[in-house]
């Protein structure tokens, strides 16, 4: 699947605003089809955006369960003759829709694209209503993994992991026409030869008899560089000017479908040429040994919950550049396309993840309530959960596949990983991930509970990450005990010969909670100190290439007596200002001050 754009053969149109909207709390939506007119006693809502947090109603900001979301659009009378389709870039945690009367698609996963063909159900300078059923249940079947528990006031939403489960039409919705005869898909590939820069393609498309394709491949100026004939080629890119770290320089490929002389379709894929290879202990970017610096984030912001936002996405990267940060992981979900095209564009590098967290009830027990579950069993996550888990790979991979600056994939987020049914389960995810990407590294994120010679799963990753928290979890407040303890642990891993890349470290931190004690948990000091310790034994270790602290900002979490209104490791607010703990980091990772 392609994201839509505008080109020559090629128009959009953007579907965000208000929509109508409703909860349906008991499920009278589908039974009395509400898609087949206004729906009932709707109340609008904005589009992209959370629905939680915008009614002062704790029935909806809590709310699971259906929810219907309905505008009409006018078709573009030009479009006479195309392909129309309509495409959301993600409906939390799955959707289906409507156009008129009619079912065109239904999708499972929060955080993934998908389309449907409506060319049959429209007519172009016609008005149509889409009707969207958005469902946010989490059950041991979806990724992420939850269960509907009953309490004496009712069923109860619960689930695994560490932050809100913010709901709802989260990023862009648009329709849009190609051609007929269109282009389906185009992957790129690139590598270095000595100073020139290697561009592999390949297209896909649906294709009418005699139409034959072309890719061209201009420079960040526009002058064209090179170009090839056929659905899949080679480009040679001459004293390349490479992506790397902090120079996000793109070549855009424009591959063309012609017909006789016209071209009957167009799209085009920026390319940043670079090279990403685990050698030994090191990751190599375009050859060179790359350390990262940064974060684990989150979508998450004040009212929109995870809708997405241009200006927070353009003021997070302004503090990345600020506090001196080369990269960040998409924790704990595939972010919105434009973050990854603004990365690109940045010179930021990504570890992109999908969402299959918290799948450990060990966690689940010990830090959010005693839960009584097995990770791993028919009843609980099994065959039809990893098959979930492999779609939900793919198509992380699918989507982001063609971002330079993409560099590794991370696979789960902290899932048991200690017993045999872990194991098995993860051994052909895998596998999955290898299959649709030979060309990037692999892993997973490691929990403290599967320590150095328990873990049965780090075995299968190219790289290993990790997330600790001594002096947090435990040594809490002792920092002298958690150095020697976090030592002792990492050495033992460094000796399995990966690089290691420490994926979260953090302290909670109430901002303007200040203390002259050493030692003292929750200070904006102490996050500081908690840092320093873990600096000084990432810099005895040659095997650890890089350190993402837990987290960029503070962000929104369920109730619960560790969390003081949300997760607060954040080395800035909510609302993005610095705690103490940012200029701590900011002397550490800016060089040129
Ligand atoms: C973790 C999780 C993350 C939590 C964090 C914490 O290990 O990966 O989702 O928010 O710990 O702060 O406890």
């Amino acid at each position: 699947m392609l994201r839509p754009q505008d080109t020559t053969t090629r128009e959009r149109k953007n579907l965000n605003g208000l929509w109508r909207f409703a909860l349906d709390p008991d499920g009278e939506g589908t039974p009395a089809a509400w898609f087949a007119g206004p729906l009932p006693e709707a109340s609008e809502m904005a589009v992209p955006a959370s629905f939680n947090d915008i009614a002062a109603d704790a029935a909806v900001r809590d709310y699971f369960g259906d929810v219907w979301y309905q505008r009409t659009v006018w078709v573009p009378r030009g479009w006479q003759g195309e392909r129309i389709v309509l495409l959301f870039e993600s409906a939390t945690h799955r959707a289906t829709v409507w156009v008129n009367d009619t079912e065109v698609v239904s999708h499972e996963g929060g955080y993934t694209p998908f389309e449907a063909d409506i060319t049959e159900q429209v007519t172009p300078g016609e008005q149509i209503r889409i009707t969207v059923r958005v469902n946010n249940t989490l059950h041991w079947q979806s990724i992420p993994p939850g269960v509907i528990e009953e309490t004496p006031a009712g069923p109860r939403q619960r689930y695994w992991h560490d932050f809100f489960n913010y709901a709802g039409i989260h990023r862009s919705v648009w329709l849009y026409a190609t051609p007929p005869a269109y282009i389906a898909d185009l992957t790129v590939a690139t590598d270095l030869d000595g100073d020139n820069g290697v561009v592999s393609y390949t297209a896909d498309a649906v294709a009418q008899e005699g139409v034959r394709a072309r890719a061209v491949l201009r420079d960040a100026d526009g002058a064209e560089i090179a170009s090839a004939d056929g659905f899949r080629g080679t480009l040679q890119v001459l004293n390349v000017h490479k992506w790397a770290p902090g120079d996000g320089y793109l070549y855009d490929l424009e591959l063309q479908l012609i017909n006789e002389d016209d071209v009957v379709d167009s799209y085009h894929q920026s390319v940043g040429v670079r090279t990403v290879k685990v050698d030994g202990i090191e990751f190599l970017i375009n050859g060179e040994p790359f350390y990262f610096k940064g974060f684990g984030k989150h979508e998450d912001v004040a009212v929109l919950g995870k809708g997405h936002n241009d200006a927070y996405l353009l003021h997070d990267f302004e503090l990345l550049k600020w506090i001196g940060a080369n990269s960040f992981r998409t924790s704990h979900y595939p972010y919105a396309e434009d973050v990854l095209d603004y990365a690109d564009r940045q010179g930021i590098v990504l570890i992109d993840e999908t969402a299959a967290v918290g799948l450990n009830m060990g966690l689940g027990g010990g830090i959010f309530g005693g839960q009584g579950y097995k990770t791993f069993s028919p009843d609980t996550a099994n065959d039809a959960t990893r098959e979930v888990h492999a779609q939900a790979i793919r198509e992380l991979i699918a989507r982001d596949k063609n971002h330079p600056s993409v560099v590794l994939w991370s696979i789960a987020n902290e899932p048991e990983s200690d017993t045999e049914g872990a194991e098995n389960y993860f051994r052909p995810l895998f596998d999955v991930a290898r299959r649709a990407d030979p060309t990037r590294p692999v892993g997973f994120v490691n929990v403290m509970l599967a320590p150095h010679g328990k873990c049965r799963v780090s075995q299968f990753g190219d790289v290993l990450m990790l997330n600790r928290y001594y002096g947090w979890y435990v040594d809490t407040g002792d920092l002298e005990a958690a150095e020697i303890n976090w030592e002792t642990e990492l050495r033992a891993w460094a000796g399995d010969g990966k690089p290691i890349i420490i994926t979260e470290y953090g302290a909670d931190t109430y901002p303007g909670l200040h203390s002259v004690a050493a030692g003292s948990p929750w200070s904006e000091e102490y996050q500081v100190e908690y840092l320093d310790m873990n600096h000084r034994v990432f810099d005895r270790i040659d095997a650890v290439v890089g350190e993402h602290v837990w987290n960029f900002a503070d962000f929104t979490t369920t109730s619960g007596i560790m969390r003081v209104g949300g997760n607060k490791k954040g080395a800035f607010t909510r609302d993005r200002q610095p705690k103490t703990a940012a200029f701590a980091l900011r002397r550490r990772w800016r060089s040129d001050l």
